[in-house]
């Protein structure tokens, strides 16, 4: 049935809603959608999804030899993918639109040590609000791991569903003792958004997506339940060594099982792969100000009281708070016009190609054969690195 999981006065605002989906398409981010299916939680920060596992991001850098390490990036990026594509479903029963960030928003944060697994620090921002792009770095120093990258969406719709599409990639760098790196470069699966029509929308993750560096290429397969078999959030992932590339590995590894539960080694080894049936660490968000304060920019002041008039279910603040922010942001871009300058980023440089992009797609015949990338300038604020 139509709607059923929308509240009875919202189906007439979903319907058209829907409509709209499948005229429009591109970008949804900026479409006024019914209140139903609001988070109060912008985009900048579910670049976060990337470490709730922290142990498992810290083990890469305990990692001895090129196949350790291999399969403990994969281990980690699995073990990421339940929070990136079912956790909105888990805490509020469905998938939901985030808040459209503005251009320059900010987001902190930070895991701390815990075990000796070190401190991992988070820094997020938007860098270009139309289409909405989002920058972040992620770095655990004192196991040598830093992981820079982009995420772009371009939406489409087909069959009932909607089609999104990563555009974007992150390169995770790994210092070795020995003083030299490895980089690996990941590239992000596509998404399909179902149960839009009865009003419950959920994420399959569709094609693949790919790991490569260390002498690897990895390519992680994804299927969804089928109309006869097939369970849903299924994945593959299949490591080959590549001759002559380093590394002293030989053999193809292949892991097999559901994203959201777990998994096995079934070629190169055997037995039990990862498990993400224990409880998650969700980011502490940290003010990224002189003494910790949030400012203006950073995304849970920016947005505090349309997030809490989400949350407490009043919409009427949430959408006059919403109109006025989008209207003072578009009041600095006339002023930017007006006095001939122009935003800049506060902690990314863009470069219109990436080198290390493009030596690991071309190994991975990866397409697009380059790709433009956000460069980290390395200015951490104190609150996260106090001796900066
Ligand atoms: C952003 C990057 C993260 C993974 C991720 C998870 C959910 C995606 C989100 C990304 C992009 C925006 C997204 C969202 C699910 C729904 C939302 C595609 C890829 C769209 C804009 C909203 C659609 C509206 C329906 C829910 C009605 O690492």
């Amino acid at each position: 049935q139509a709607g059923e999981a929308v509240p009875v006065a919202q189906r007439s605002s979903w319907t058209s809603f829907l409509k709209s989906i499948a005229s429009v398409s591109g970008d949804l981010s900026s479409m006024t959608a019914p209140p139903f299916i609001l988070s109060p939680i912008s985009l900048t920060e579910y670049p976060a999804y990337w470490c709730e596992r922290p142990e498992l991001f810290a083990e890469i850098g305990d990692a001895k030899t090129s196949e350790e390490r291999v399969l403990a990036v994969l281990k980690w990026f699995i073990s990421t993918l339940k929070g990136q594509y079912t956790s909105r479903n888990e805490t509020s029963g469905s998938e939901k639109k985030p808040l459209n960030p503005a251009l320059g928003e900010l987001f902190y944060g930070t895991w701390p040590d815990k075990d000796g697994r070190g401190k991992t620090d988070l820094i997020a921002e938007q860098v270009s609000h139309h289409p909405p792009i989002t920058a972040y770095v992620i770095e655990n120093q004192s196991k040598g791991l830093k992981l820079v990258g982009h995420n772009a969406q371009k939406t489409s719709f087909s069959g009932g569903s909607i089609i999104v599409k990563q555009i974007g990639h992150a390169v995770l760098t790994v210092k070795l003792p020995s003083g030299s790196e490895e980089k690996f470069l990941l590239t992000l699966p596509r998404l399909r958004i179902d149960g839009l029509w009865y009003g419950a929308p959920y994420i399959e993750l569709t094609e693949h997506s790919n790991i490569v560096g260390d002498g690897f290429v990895g390519v992680v397969e994804y299927k969804g339940k089928g109309y006869f078999s097939g369970k849903s959030h299924t994945f593959k992932a299949t490591l080959t060594p590549q001759p002559g590339m380093g590394g002293a590995a030989t053999k193809e590894i292949v892991v097999e099982g559901l994203w959201h539960q777990n998994s096995k080694i079934v070629t190169g080894g055997h037995g039990p792969f990862h498990d993400v049936s224990a409880p998650k660490e969700e980011v502490t968000a940290v003010g990224g100000e002189a003494r910790g304060e949030m400012g203006p920019m950073e995304t849970r002041k920016l947005w505090e009281l349309v997030s809490k008039g989400i949350r407490e279910g009043d919409f009427d603040t949430a959408s006059k708070e919403k109109t006025r922010i989008e209207n003072e942001m578009r009041q600095r871009r006339k002023d930017e016009v007006a006095s001939g300058t122009s935003w800049e980023s506060k902690h990314f440089n863009q470069i219109s190609s990436d080198p290390v992009y493009e030596d690991l797609a071309k190994l991975a015949k990866i397409t697009p054969p380059t790709e433009d990338a956000y460069v980290f300038r390395g200015n951490w604020p104190k609150s996260l690195r106090p001796s900066n």
